[in-house]
């Protein structure tokens, strides 16, 4: 056990400390379901600054969700949580076996989680909200912006051969777990998605799996 065993609660129980509207915590809420792994949620919200309170920073001193209780470990990085699970969870299939597929699969998955993720994460865009007049107005325009113009990347690198019901193949790996939470947020934000037909068609046939919609952040807000 690496943390203390109060935090902890049943021992060995997995806790995903999230929050709701988060796209990380999202795709690590995908991640668990469709590996069938039981877990408890405890939110941290991001609004009410708890993630910033010494409570959190302990769990994670980067003071980020998710953070995950498992197996007796505490871990970080969503993505680097959703490979733990790869790993040690049989058939989940986030990431296939062929070297060049899992290349693929991580390509797809970092221009989401590396690209446009972090220039929308809410401490950068509190940031660039606090330099405008207009902080709403800097805000949609940062979304639809940075949004807009990596998933139509995205929706490039979709045109490829390994494509197929899903972002990589037919059925999902780590890309649509990465994917799906993105178009969440691209639709809070009122992004056009009318050039991202692809994008558009994945994220309908992941949102008619059960473990998907278990994650939705409609059904984890507290
Ligand atoms: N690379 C990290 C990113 C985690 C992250 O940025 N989480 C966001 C919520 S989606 C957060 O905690 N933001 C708090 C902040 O920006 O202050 C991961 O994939 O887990």
């Amino acid at each position: 056990m690496r943390f203390g065993e109060a935090e902890a609660g049943v021992a060995n129980e997995t806790v995903l400390y999230d929050y709701w509207r988060s796209s990380a915590s999202y795709r690590v809420r995908i991640a668990l379901n469709l590996s069938g792994e039981a877990y408890r949620s405890v939110p941290v919200d991001l609004l009410a600054k708890a993630h910033r309170a010494p409570e959190h920073l302990a769990r994670n001193p980067q003071g980020l969700v998710p953070v995950l209780d498992i197996d007796g470990e505490r871990l970080t990085q969503s993505l680097a949580i959703i490979e733990y699970l790869a790993e040690t969870r049989d058939g989940t299939g986030f990431l296939p076996a062929h070297p060049i597929d899992r290349q693929r699969v991580r390509a797809l998955s970092y221009a989401v989680a590396m690209d446009i993720h972090p220039v929308c994460n809410l401490g950068v865009v509190a940031h660039v909200m606090a330099g405008a007049d207009d902080g709403e107005a800097a805000r949609r325009e940062w979304m639809q912006k940075f949004i807009g113009e990596g998933l139509a990347a995205f929706e490039r690198m979709l045109d490829h051969p390994a494509t197929g019901a899903f972002c990589h193949g037919d059925r999902p790996t780590m890309a649509d777990l990465c994917l799906v939470p993105q178009v969440y947020n691209a639709r809070r934000w009122d992004v056009d998605l009318s050039a991202c037909p692809r994008v558009v068609a994945i994220d309908s046939r992941c949102a008619a799996i059960d473990a998907f919609q278990r994650a939705h952040p409609d059904r984890a807000r507290p």
